[in-house]
């Protein structure tokens, strides 16, 4: 498996061209794309990237790759980010990883947005994965309340969990806020459900990325399938 994400990975490293400022993804198949891309750094690859993560930002650090943020970057060129979820028009479900928020700031921030992700991330629909769903401490009760109405109305009907509430340890994203997991089986109006649930006030951001994503490099045995 980790073979083929690298592989995956090498793929979208030949879309990245010296003077290019880029977004850095989360996850276990960005990580080995911020390792190949450390590899280009070393050997004089000139690129300025934005992490969408502390765990990314600590692991580039690491391999001396040259790190701004979006208050000195405007636009990106390019942002290489896993999934979680990928339907055949490319929309995604992320965030297992708990970096939606600012993957998702970032991707948009950015003029492409490439995926890369081995062949299990591939769905006919969205709505397999739980869905990710930031929301703000202050009022937690009454925001859960109000996504599980959402959520019903939209047919999942299974439980919607806090993050690490299981383990005794409520999971804090980057930005200190909470997650909602929200199991739905299929997500056959992702637009309508994302207008509805960013309407909550207490939502921060869901991991719903509707035409944001423009390639996707998935790995399989055979070989990796370029999907756009
Ligand atoms: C990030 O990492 C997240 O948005 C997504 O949830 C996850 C994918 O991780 P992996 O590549 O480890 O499957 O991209």
């Amino acid at each position: 498996m980790e073979a083929l994400k690298r592989k995956a990975a090498a793929m979208a490293l030949t879309e990245v061209r010296s003077g290019m400022r880029l977004g850095l993804g989360t996850g276990s198949t960005a990580r080995h794309f911020v390792d190949l891309l450390g590899e280009k750094v070393a050997a004089g690859m000139d690129v300025l990237c934005v992490p969408t993560s502390e765990v990314t930002a600590t692991q580039a650090r690491g391999l001396n790759i040259p790190l701004s943020d979006l208050d000195h970057l405007d636009r990106l060129d390019l942002t290489v980010d896993g999934a979680d979820e990928i339907d055949p028009a490319l929309n995604l479900i992320k965030g297992a990883g708990g970096a939606l928020l600012r993957e998702k700031i970032v991707a948009a921030s950015s003029d492409r947005m490439i995926v890369i992700a081995d062949q299990s991330k591939r769905v006919a629909e969205l709505g397999r994965f739980p869905l990710p769903i930031e929301v703000n401490r202050f009022g937690l009760g009454a925001t859960r309340n109000a996504v599980a109405r959402v959520l019903a109305a939209y047919g999942a009907d299974k439980a919607l969990t806090l993050r690490g509430e299981d383990k005794g340890a409520v999971y804090l994203t980057d930005g200190g806020h909470l997650i909602l997991d929200a199991c739905f089986g299929r997500i056959s109006q992702p637009e309508a459900l994302s207008r509805e649930l960013l309407s909550i006030p207490g939502v921060v951001q869901h991991g719903l990325f509707l035409g944001m994503c423009s390639k996707a490099y998935v790995a399989t045995p055979n070989g990796v399938e370029v999907l756009e």
